[in-house]
């Protein structure tokens, strides 16, 4: 069976290492997994290119994850960092350990060198083998940029309050998305394209699933991309997704800020909502069954908390036959 998926980091991730786990389990196999990553929460710091959700992706996937954080390698130090503390080089809050600091070498050697970011991903995967094929979103430069209030600022002469856009990671991981999100902007992705085999991978798929990633900032830039959501509406595969949302809240993370920044509800009817233009299939967790669903999507409610890799390997199989009845 061939599997794509669009993912974000660290919930994205762990759903792919429990649907790997359970493709091992079944007898049908040979199965293939492309996974389509989000490249917007990309950054540059330190003068080193930043991939964090495909890195979540290749570190989970690969072995090499910090397992509670969900981002970073395992058994880090953090020397570097400290180098960079002492010389005041800014900034200090987005923390760089010694081992990802090489990924982050590689990665920025080659795309200086004027490799794609798509050939970038293959090369770190080499060594990772994450058991996938792991495809950027799009090969060009695309950013999630937050604006929020500035109160330093200029109010404006009509009065409205002076606003300001910083980067996705520095409202995240600064600011902890505590000001309140005016605007949530994927810079650069009107002129984007898709990278190289996302459309095929879409089209020629016998299942795409859609994990439990952030529906704004990691599912919606990766539909965002021009293209790629109108492939995923023309493919023959069933399309089943998988909750992010639990009893109205996000399971971790603060993908409800993001959510009302673009004016939807914090709940899983309304993330199923977002997709129902092309969504077959919505798994839930038993307190949402009762959801109203969009017009032809089919709800199924399963436990939805992946708390370790065999539980979220279930939730992975209720996805697969859910499409496999949606046929
Ligand atoms: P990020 O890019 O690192 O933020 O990760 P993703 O976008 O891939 O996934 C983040 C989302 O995963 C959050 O919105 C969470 O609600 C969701 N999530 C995390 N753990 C679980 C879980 O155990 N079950 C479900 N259903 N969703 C989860
Ligand atoms: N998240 C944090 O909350 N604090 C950090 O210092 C931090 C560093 C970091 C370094 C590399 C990397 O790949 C990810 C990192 N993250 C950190 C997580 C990152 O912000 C998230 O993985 C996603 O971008 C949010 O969706
Ligand atoms: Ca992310």
């Amino acid at each position: 069976m061939r599997i794509t998926a669009l993912a974000g980091g660290v919930g994205g991730a762990r759903f792919l290492r429990g649907l790997l786990h359970h493709l091992d389990s079944r007898a049908d196999g040979p199965h293939e997994v492309t996974v389509i990553g989000n490249t917007a929460d990309d950054v540059t710091l330190h003068g080193l290119r930043i991939c964090p959700d495909l890195d979540t992706v290749m570190y989970t996937l690969g072995g090499g994850i910090h397992p509670d954080q969900g981002w970073g390698r395992a058994g880090e130090t953090f020397g570097v960092a400290a180098e960079l503390a002492e010389y005041g080089a800014e900034p200090q809050w987005f923390t760089l350990g010694d081992r990802d600091i090489a990924t982050h070498l590689v990665r920025s050697r080659m795309l200086g060198l004027g490799y794609p970011l798509s050939a970038v991903t293959e090369a770190l995967c080499a060594r990772w083998q994450p058991g996938v094929r792991l495809l950027p979103m799009s090969d060009d430069p695309i950013e999630t940029h937050v604006v929020i209030d500035d109160p330093e600022g200029e109010p404006s002469a009509d009065g409205t309050p002076a606003v300001k856009a910083v980067h996705f990671q520095e409202w995240w991981v600064r600011l902890h998305a505590a000001p309140v999100a005016r605007q949530i902007l994927a810079v650069g992705i009107e002129q984007a394209k898709p990278a190289p085999g996302v459309l095929d991978a879409i089209a020629e798929a016998d299942v795409v699933v859609l994990p439990p990633s952030n529906p704004v900032v990691s599912i919606g830039t990766i539909l965002a991309v021009p293209g790629l959501r109108d492939a995923i509406r023309a493919t023959k595969a069933p399309v089943v997704g998988v909750s992010p949302i639990i009893g109205g809240a996000p399971v971790r993370g603060m993908a409800d800020a993001c959510l009302s920044a673009i004016g939807v509800q914090t709940s899983a009817a309304a993330v199923a909502d977002l997709y129902s233009d092309f969504l077959g299939g919505w798994l839930v967790a038993p307190g949402d069954a009762q959801s109203p669903m969009p017009e032809g999507v089919t709800l199924r409610a399963v436990p939805l908390l992946m708390t370790d890799t065999e539980a979220t390997a279930a939730i992975a199989g209720a996805a697969l036959d859910l499409a496999a009845e949606l046929g």
